[in-house]
């Protein structure tokens, strides 16, 4: 009996996040073993139901009237579909018209009808609608997702929801939606469909990344586990509940000949393990590391990207994905590779079969035109050989690295190495691991620093100390990345908003107003160091006490003297001034200064903490060099990028405290005569 193709949606929700759908990209390939339709969409539903609308709006109309290019009035279809205003319909989408206007004209208002009467809601297309969850506070955009996703799926029943987030909060996710996730992982046979496969286990389906806009930072790697779980239970970290058993070693290699076969040779290995160290089998991991091609000097030259596309493209594997990548692929050639008589002939090929623009390029003139272009291709493209890295993304566990462990790590090309030093207490080892990473040739550093966490504000200063000493006199680099701890369960689990118990609101804005210029980075070098965070631990605390803003534009303030008169003041209070002014300050809310206090000492030490970027009408460019040089590191180095939290991602200079500006004019000018 034929089995019947189902029709199959993945969607990642529209966050922001460095990897890519991990989880979703082996039931892609689950379900195109099965035979299946698979498609996937990430981000806003609403768009995606428009985008679909469109597509059937075009299957309608374009035969009416073949003359007009209606792929190239596609946003003005959409806007249309999502408003029907009748000028964009009139004025623009039927321009030009001269067949069947009539006809054309009633399945527009059609098509209108459909998205803006939600008639779509009573012909679900999908079979079976799957959501993924990474971070838990993506909770609203999550949740908001999963509701939409509802109209698109036949059977409620067979709407999915599964990964981190379901996992750590499946019962609040129930409570919110009515859909019961999937927890954990999909490491057991049977647990979608009635068969023997077992989903965790088979190779990630890389077609579907190119179906979406998104573009995830992490470039071409293999993406892989080659441990599972962890042995200890660190109570901030949500492995044990994610993946509660431990597996010494996953074998690889035969999954990556797959990968290899099918989507061409990657170029980095990114780890995802959470423990590696502690598998007794670390050695045999190495080996199967270095089997793959990554040993020592490795290098990669990039396979003929074209040739596996259209070769992809032929074989009908995911067609909307290989006309984006043929198309990608021809354009960056055509920008970057050709020039003078050759760019002339592509350009000429390119525009003869309709593919310059996406939305006229197909896949039948693709495959017309490849014969034309692939001796030019393979002449011409990237073949330079670029280094390969392996990175253990989670950090290595510091207690468990010994002699012989370190000395395998020095012998496949880990860049950077990453250590984690989750609270002071594991110093010793700590220091200990990183003088061996040092004695075997390790010299980039990339450490996980936990804060906010049961930590001591003073512990996170220490730890990033002992990095810059640490890196001076071992001659290495060591960059720290402070990771600011956010619940795992619960109501706070959901946004970023969490402060721990030994850290108030206005310490940890001030940590992310230090760092924002790096983007969370803190570099090895002592000056910058003792600048950003203070010389010892009371220029620290006086730092984080200092008003935003003076952080920031450190050097406009300082040359103003307000920096000086803040601190001034700050020191001149008696103790128990001081103990209050602490305490309005560590709230940092600074609305209504005259009703939080009545000492007039502290009313005038709080109107610093009213001048907003705003108020600065000269350029620090000082932060500006400093953002630039961070700019351009984060740029040249992937591993940097993967490495930032979403904390700095918006420009935080920007979303400063508003405050009312006439008040500030008012103290700022008091500030100046005091001075
Ligand atoms: C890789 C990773 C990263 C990467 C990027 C992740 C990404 N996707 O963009 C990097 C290194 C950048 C990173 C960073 C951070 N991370 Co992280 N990271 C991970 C890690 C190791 C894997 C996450 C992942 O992508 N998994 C891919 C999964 C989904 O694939 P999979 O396991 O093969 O999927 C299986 C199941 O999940 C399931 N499944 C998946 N999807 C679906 C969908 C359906 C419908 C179904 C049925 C099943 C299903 O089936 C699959 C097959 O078995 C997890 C720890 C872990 N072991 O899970 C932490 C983890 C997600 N990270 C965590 C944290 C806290 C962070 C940081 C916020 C740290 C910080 N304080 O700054 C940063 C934030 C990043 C930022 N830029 O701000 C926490 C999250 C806690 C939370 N509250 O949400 C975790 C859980 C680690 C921990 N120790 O607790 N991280
Ligand atoms: S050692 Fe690392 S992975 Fe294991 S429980 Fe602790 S933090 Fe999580």
């Amino acid at each position: 009996m034929k089995k019947i193709q189902r029709n199959i949606l993945l969607i990642e929700p529209d966050y922001k996040n460095k990897y890519p759908p991990i989880g979703l990209m082996k039931i892609a390939t689950y379900h195109r073993m099965l035979g299946d339709k698979v498609v996937f969409y990430k981000g806003d539903v609403k768009n995606f139901i428009v985008e679909q609308i469109y597509e059937s709006c075009l299957d309608r109309i374009s035969d009416l009237d073949g003359n007009i290019k209606w792929r190239k009035r596609k946003d003005i279809i959409k806007d249309y579909i999502k408003t029907k205003n009748s000028n964009l319909l009139n004025d623009q989408i039927l321009k030009g018209v001269n067949k069947n206007k009539a006809l054309i004209t009633e399945w527009f208002k059609h098509y209108g009808d459909y998205y803006r009467k939600k008639k779509y809601v009573d012909e679900p297309k999908w079979d079976r609608v799957y959501v993924t969850t990474l971070f838990t506070f993506y909770w609203k955009i999550t949740v908001k997702t999963i509701e939409e996703a509802k109209v698109l799926v036949k059977d409620i029943n067979e709407l999915h929801v599964g990964g981190v987030m379901a996992s750590l909060l499946p019962k609040e996710i129930e409570k919110a939606t009515g859909i019961k996730p999937k927890e954990g992982l999909l490491d057991k046979s049977g647990e979608l469909d009635d068969n023997d496969i077992i989903i965790d286990e088979l190779p990630l389906d890389y077609s579907i990344l190119d179906e979406i806009d998104y573009k995830y930072p992490t470039g071409s790697a293999y993406f892989t586990f080659m441990t599972k779980g962890c042995t200890r239970t660190c109570a901030f970290c949500s492995v044990p509940k994610l993946e509660p058993i431990y597996k010494d070693k996953i074998d690889t290699i035969d999954k990556f000949k797959v990968i290899k076969k099918q989507y061409g040779e990657q170029h980095n290995l990114l780890l995802m393990d959470n423990n590696v160290l502690a598998s007794p089998r670390f050695p045999e991991i190495v080996q199967e590391i270095k089997d793959m091609g990554f040993y020592k000097g490795a290098t990669y030259v990039e396979p003929n990207q074209l040739k596996i596309a259209i070769k992809n493209l032929k074989a009908g594997i995911n067609d909307k994905a290989y006309v984006n990548r043929c198309f990608e692929l021809l354009k960056r050639f055509l920008e970057k590779r050709v020039k003078g008589k050759t760019a002339q002939k592509v350009y000429d090929i390119l525009d003869e079969y309709n593919l310059l623009d996406i939305d006229t390029t197909t896949k039948e003139n693709l495959l017309k035109a490849y014969p034309k272009l692939s001796e030019e291709y393979e002449r011409l493209r990237i073949k330079k050989p670029k280094l390969r890295f392996v990175d253990f993304n989670q950090g290595t566990d510091a207690r468990y690295v010994t002699d012989e462990y370190m000395k395998l790590m020095s012998e496949i090309p880990i860049y950077p190495l990453r250590i984690a030093f989750d609270y002071i207490g594991m110093r010793k080892q700590y220091e200990k691991a990183i003088r061996l990473a040092a004695r075997y040739g390790i010299e980039r550093l990339s450490n996980y620093l936990l804060f906010n966490f049961t930590d001591k504000p003073e512990d996170l200063y220490n730890r990033m100390k002992i990095n810059v000493d640490l890196s001076i006199e071992l001659g290495v680099h060591i960059y720290s990345f402070p990771m600011k701890y956010i619940p795992l369960y619960g109501e706070e689990a959901k946004d970023r908003n969490y402060i721990g118990k030994h850290w108030n609101k206005k310490f940890l804005r001030a940590i992310q107003a230090v760092i924002n210029v790096t983007k969370g980075i803190v570099a090895p070098g002592r000056s910058f160091f003792e600048k950003a965070f203070g010389k010892n631990l009371d220029g620290y605390f006086e730092i984080l006490y200092m008003p935003e803003t003076y952080i920031i534009y450190r050097k406009v303030f300082e040359d103003l003297g307000y920096t000086q008169e803040w601190k001034r003041v700050f020191n001149s209070l008696s103790e128990k001034e001081l103990a209050e002014a602490k305490n309005i300050i560590e709230k940092n809310n600074f609305k209504d200064i005259e009703k939080k206090t009545k000492t007039p000492k502290i009313r005038y030490l709080l109107q610093h903490y009213l001048i907003t970027r705003d108020d600065v009408k000269s350029d620090d460019k000082y932060l500006h060099r400093v953002r630039a040089k961070y700019d351009k590191l984060i740029k040249s180095d992937k591993f940097v990028d993967l490495t930032l939290t979403y904390d700095f991602e918006t420009d935080y200079t920007e979303a400063q405290n508003e405050v009312s500006s006439e008040s500030v004019l008012e103290w700022k000018s008091r500030i100046a005569r005091r001075r």
